[in-house]
């Protein structure tokens, strides 16, 4: 039998990314501020007839209010609305269609949950409406790619900006999956965009990034970016990862949609063991209690109150 130790890690993960007494960062969503001490939980909600997973199941107001209550039970810390689906070839609804969807719910909601509320759209129509309806921050797939709008509303309202890398559009984005640095190349995209959201007038800490898990990247770079979520960290902005029942998943279990939760809580943990902050997840009961977890095992040993305070 082999007792010698095992080697040192050569790559950032798993070792934790930053000193465990290092002060946690915090998401500032028009003034209710998520201290990300430990992991927090976003759970998705589409409004959307054609979602890849949830599509047809809450595109009603009643249904979709019920879904949010659920959902903020379960433990989210936050809700994202979408009204459009970014799964590739999805049909592009026009704005009026995006605005009828998003905007009933989201008044339904706003009154009955008590939760930070994001909408992912990348239209500067239907980011403004959602602002002068109470939400609290917009989730940009695009990450500025049209213009600088989303971040002068962000600016303006007081909303935080979740800024994603996508390469292509949805409809293109699964062409071409090859990089010659897929890390550094979405670090440096991602360090950029914020440089922009900032002189648009958006304070640091109400900027998140997110890699962009399935959007123009092959399967293998998925798990890449999985393992290297700490380099996307040291860009000092809270990092974002949505890898929930994702395609990646199905590909390398053989699995379907319905089956790929186990997958997607793999993919969380990993994440979080790399230093993800926010996790935007489909299941939420279930990615609190493995992400939670994984937390107390990536920073034992650090703070002693830390575990207490989980
Ligand atoms: N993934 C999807 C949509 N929006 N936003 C961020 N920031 N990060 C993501 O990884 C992300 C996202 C796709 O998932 P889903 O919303 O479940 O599906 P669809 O686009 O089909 O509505």
């Amino acid at each position: 039998m082999n007792l010698r130790a095992p080697a040192a890690p050569t790559s950032s993960f798993p070792t934790s990314p930053e000193p465990p007494l290092a002060p946690p960062r915090t998401l500032d969503l028009r003034g209710r501020r998520l201290v990300l001490d430990r992991p927090r939980v976003m759970g998705i909600l589409n409004l959307t007839p054609d979602s890849f997973w949830d599509g047809g199941r809450y595109n009603q107001r009643d249904l979709a209010l019920a879904r949010a209550e659920t959902l903020a039970e379960e433990g989210a810390d936050l809700l994202d609305l979408g009204a459009m689906s970014t799964r590739p070839g999805a049909a592009i609804p026009p704005e009026a269609e995006e605005l009828s969807r998003l905007l009933p719910a989201l008044d339904a909601i706003r009154s009955r949950v008590n939760l930070p509320l994001t909408v992912d759209t990348y239209r500067p129509a239907v980011a403004r409406a959602a602002a002068d309806r109470g939400a609290d921050g917009l989730n940009d797939v695009t990450a500025l790619r049209e213009s600088d709008a989303l971040a002068k509303i962000a600016a303006e309202t007081g909303l935080a900006i979740v800024l994603m890398h996508m390469r292509g559009t949805p409809a293109t984005m699964q062409e071409n999956t090859h990089y010659d640095d897929l890390i550094g190349e979405v670090r440096n995209f991602l360090a950029g965009v914020a440089v922009r959201a900032r002189a648009a007038g958006v304070p640091a800490d109400r900027i998140a990034i997110d890699p962009g898990i399935g959007f123009g990247k092959s399967a293998a770079g998925n798990l890449l970016i999985l393992r290297h979520i700490a380099d996307f960290r040291g860009l000092g902005y809270p990092v974002l990862v949505g890898a929930s029942r994702k395609s990646f998943i199905g590909k390398f279990l053989g699995l379907e949609p319905e089956e790929r939760l186990e997958g997607s809580l793999a993919a969380a943990v990993a994440a979080v063991l790399g230093g993800a902050e926010i996790l935007r997840v489909h299941d939420v009961r279930a990615t609190v209690r493995a992400v939670r977890l994984a937390a107390l095992i990536r920073d034992a040993g650090g703070d002693p109150a830390a575990a207490d305070r989980a």
